[in-house]
């Protein structure tokens, strides 16, 4: 290891333990296809596409060409007022890719803003198709939507909420559908469950009337909560209640988009198509930020039409909305999904991908295992009194063991680059099962 030329003082890392970090870092150097490179020289195999986002694999030479020659070319191109063809591009490849008649594509940077964007679109729309008391945001239980004061509202994990105070002012979430005694072990979507989406009609839609709801955020499958998957028929009632109701659906796929569920979208995959997609992440296969929201021509239409022309029709953008090198990233990255059927692929492994993680039944400490696509969870049973120990320790020993997970809780998330072959999967499960016999 070459000695350091950096503090690690000044630095306050996001999402982690920052004196645990600091006092035994877990440095990367570089990164290869399936593979990471840590500061003393070890080869550790990505068992996570980095924080779900990596879906091809990592410095992959046809994105990272593309990044270069944009850079060479068209650095920045204000966003606001003037354009450049790599956007209008990749907005033409994302409604080609998307399900249904979601055709409109507004770019933001990341998942959070992609949120907050979809959230100020559906209030929006509300408002000028004359509803404008519409203001209530319902989302769900153990959903993830970004660390925005529009995603911790929607949001359901306590833990991003308790310090800041009253986020947005009406909001409400329904009950989240995951149920060990009924589902335990579930391969794929589980069977029971989907009247849990009735909820929405009879206490939500009950208390604040439907005449007040704007929109129903929820993640297809909700990845940072543990993988999470929808039991059969939830999203299709929950489609069904909101279109009897006027509620905007969106699917928050920041996650579920690109691949993870076995095709573009996870809207497709499932067979319920929302009014609105939002995408971040596998966008560039994480090389430069880039998120954005897909939305339907009735949406758009609304609010573009409403304005008088020569006016601008929504308050709304980002500087680097649609920045010509995280473009020009997504342009590459579609172009390799494409060119190496990655996403048919994710669907031809996920069987195998299935039976490995499936397989860790009967490890020490697991008491559910689940998965859809390329995507699995494997929950351990909590140390007394410590939650988040006991996976936390095992993160660290497949670390050291050269394979990188990803825990949340006492929950190990798995969702490997697509490009993975069988033997990694092997890796990836043994090293896992391996490590649970060492761990008290
Ligand atoms: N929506 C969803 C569904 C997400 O999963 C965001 C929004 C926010 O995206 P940004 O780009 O603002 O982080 C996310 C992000 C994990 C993990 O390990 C998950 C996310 C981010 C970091 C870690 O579960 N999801
Ligand atoms: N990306 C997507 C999503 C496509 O659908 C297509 C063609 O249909 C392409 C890229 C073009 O890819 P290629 O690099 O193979 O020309």
């Amino acid at each position: 290891m070459k000695p350091r030329d950096y503090s690690l003082d000044s630095l306050w890392m996001p999402f982690t333990a920052n004196r645990q970090f600091k006092a035994a870092p877990r440095m990367f150097v570089a990164a290869k296809d399936m593979y990471f490179t840590t500061d003393d020289d070890r080869q550790v195999l990505d068992g996570t596409s980095g924080l779900w986002c990596v879906n091809a694999g990592h410095c992959r030479p046809r994105i990272v060409e593309a990044i270069k020659r944009q850079l060479d070319t068209l650095d920045y191109c204000p966003a606001f007022q003037m354009g450049h063809p790599t956007e209008f591009r990749v907005a033409d490849l994302l409604r080609d890719l998307a399900p249904g008649d979601l055709n409109h594509v507004f770019f933001a940077n990341s998942g959070s803003e992609a949120v907050d964007t979809a959230l100020k679109i559906a209030l929006a729309y509300q408002r000028v198709r004359g509803e404008g008391q519409r203001t209530v945001l319902i989302g769900r239980e153990r959903g993830y939507h970004g660390v925005g004061f529009g995603g911790i509202s929607v949001g359901g994990i306590p833990a991003n909420r308790k310090a800041y105070g009253s986020m947005l002012p009406r909001v409400d979430h329904m009950p989240h559908t995951h149920n060990l005694e009924k589902n335990a072990f579930s391969r794929g979507q589980p069977l029971w469950g989907a009247h849990l989406a009735d909820e929405l009609e009879s206490r939500i839609i009950a208390l604040h009337d439907a005449s007040n709801i704007a929109a129903v955020i929820v993640e297809p499958a909700a990845g940072s909560t543990g993988v999470l998957i929808p039991p059969v028929g939830y999203l299709q009632r929950l489609r069904e209640i909101c279109d009897k109701y006027g509620l905007l659906l969106i699917f928050d796929e920041v996650i579920t988009g690109f691949g993870r569920t076995g095709h573009a979208f996870a809207a497709e995959t499932f067979g319920v198509i929302p009014d609105m997609i939002t995408f971040a992440k596998g966008v560039t296969n994480a090389t430069i930020p880039l998120s954005g929201v897909l939305v339907r021509p009735a949406i758009h239409d609304a609010i573009v039409n409403n304005a008088p022309p020569g006016m601008v029709e929504l308050f709304h953008g980002y500087t680097y909305s649609g920045h010509p090198v995280a473009t020009a990233a997504a342009e590459a990255t579609l172009g390799l999904y494409h060119e190496e059927k990655l996403f048919e692929r994710a669907r031809e492994l996920a069987p195998y991908f299935e039976n490995a993680a499936h397989a860790l039944k009967g490890s020490r400490h697991v008491i559910d295992i689940r998965n859809y696509g390329m995507m699995a969870g494997i929950e351990l049973d909590p140390r007394p009194g410590k939650p988040g120990a006991r996976a936390f320790e095992v993160f660290l020993r497949c670390f050291e063991k050269g394979v990188l997970i990803r825990v949340t809780g006492d929950i190990i998330a798995l969702s490997p680059p697509l490009i993975i072959e069988k033997a990694q999967i092997d890796q990836l499960a043994d090293t896992i099962a391996e490590v649970l016999k060492t761990i008290d």
